[in-house]
């Protein structure tokens, strides 16, 4: 299977994120996907191939145009009030305030984020374009060469942040990004499935009022864990997207018994739409021993969850998301794509 790969995630690197009450170093950090390059590699999944520039307009038909502006100048900003720290929010447009974009920098940060999570780094813009390069690259050579499947190892992940907002450590939504591609080049329809352990709530908002993009999401029930506002059993899309939307969210402690008999209800659902093309949002964070969650897979699951995907038979474009085990991340998430192969 064909990888593609940039080193300019290196340059999303921040110093810390706030979580649990504590600044710690992020768990979001570039080695994670520098470990699933070396077992790509160390297994022999296939050629490694850098990304092209797709410049923005591809990234604007997914995100507003003042949150892509915001982005590319965000850290410049915050430098110019805050020196050379990492910009975090720490006030939010919530209920009782309006919805107003201020000058300041703190607050336009707010009004354009999730969480007080994501670091905004001097190297963020620079790393998140070349992680939707990456997806749309992977998406074209999929389309291209009508390969089964191809790999786009994106760093940082996209699937938290919507048509506005970054967060969850996201800021462009690369499985998005590359989904509303083959749309615009003619897919009649795309199915997303999001096998990340948090919701992909970005991805669902994004197209939750469409019929042609399909998502599910396999998740931590929200009402237990972050992003804890969407995700939930009842949200099956709006207006035009309504029933194209399949939440299937479960408890703390879900093991590879009850994941396996969600991920073939959604395997199903997708089956039923006739897609012609699947994008998955490949999280691996659902491991036993990833610091940050409380699912308990273990690592042959992933090459039997590899294995199922297969089962769709059609060509399917793997999306990196996240995964925090660092020492298991390569092991895990090469085993959802040989899995796949082997099928
Ligand atoms: C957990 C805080 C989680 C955001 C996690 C985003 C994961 C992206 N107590 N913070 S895949
Ligand atoms: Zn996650």
């Amino acid at each position: 299977m064909l990888t593609i790969y940039s080193a300019d995630h290196k340059l999303q690197d921040g110093k810390f994120e706030l979580i649990d009450g504590q600044m710690k170093p992020p768990f979001e950090k570039p080695q994670r996907a520098e470990n699933v390059l070396a077992r790509v590699r160390k297994v022999g999944l296939g050629e490694v191939r850098g990304p092209d520039d797709f410049g923005l307009d591809p990234v604007r038909r997914v995100h507003a145009d003042d949150y892509v502006d915001f982005l590319r100048i965000a850290h410049d900003d915050w430098k110019k009030d805050h020196g050379d720290s990492d910009g975090l929010p720490l006030g939010w447009p919530c209920r009782n305030l309006r919805q107003r974009i201020p000058e300041a920098i703190n607050g336009r940060l707010g009004y354009y984020s999730l969480d007080a999570g994501t670091p905004v780094t001097a190297g963020t813009w620079r790393a998140i374009t070349a992680a939707a390069n990456v997806a749309l690259t992977g998406a074209k050579a999929l389309k291209d060469s009508g390969a089964r499947g191809v790999f786009s190892l994106c760093r940082p992940p996209g699937h938290h942040a919507t048509r506005d907002q970054f967060g969850g450590y996201c800021f462009f939504n690369n499985v998005a990004i590359a989904a509303q591609w083959f749309r615009d080049q003619g897919a009649a329809r795309v199915a997303i499935l999001d096998v990340d352990y948090h919701h992909g709530n970005g991805t669902q908002a994004i197209f939750y009022d469409r019929a042609d993009v399909l998502f599910v999401s396999l998740h931590a029930h929200p009402t237990q864990e972050y992003p804890y506002f969407l995700g939930y059993e009842d949200e099956t899309g709006e207006g035009a997207g309504a029933g194209f939307n399949l939440n299937l969210p479960m408890r703390f402690g879900a093991a590879w018994g009850e994941y396996s008999r969600s991920l073939d209800t959604g395997l199903k659902r997708i089956a039923e739409y006739k897609p012609e093309v699947v994008l998955v949002s490949l999280g691996v964070d659902t491991f036993k021993e990833d610091p940050i969650s409380h699912f308990k897979l273990d690592t042959p699951d992933y090459t039997e969850m590899g294995r199922r995907i297969a089962g769709l038979g059609l060509p399917t474009h793997f999306v990196m998301e996240g995964g925090y085990a660092i020492d298991e991340i390569g092991v895990n998430t090469v085993n959802v794509l040989t899995g796949f192969e082997s099928v």
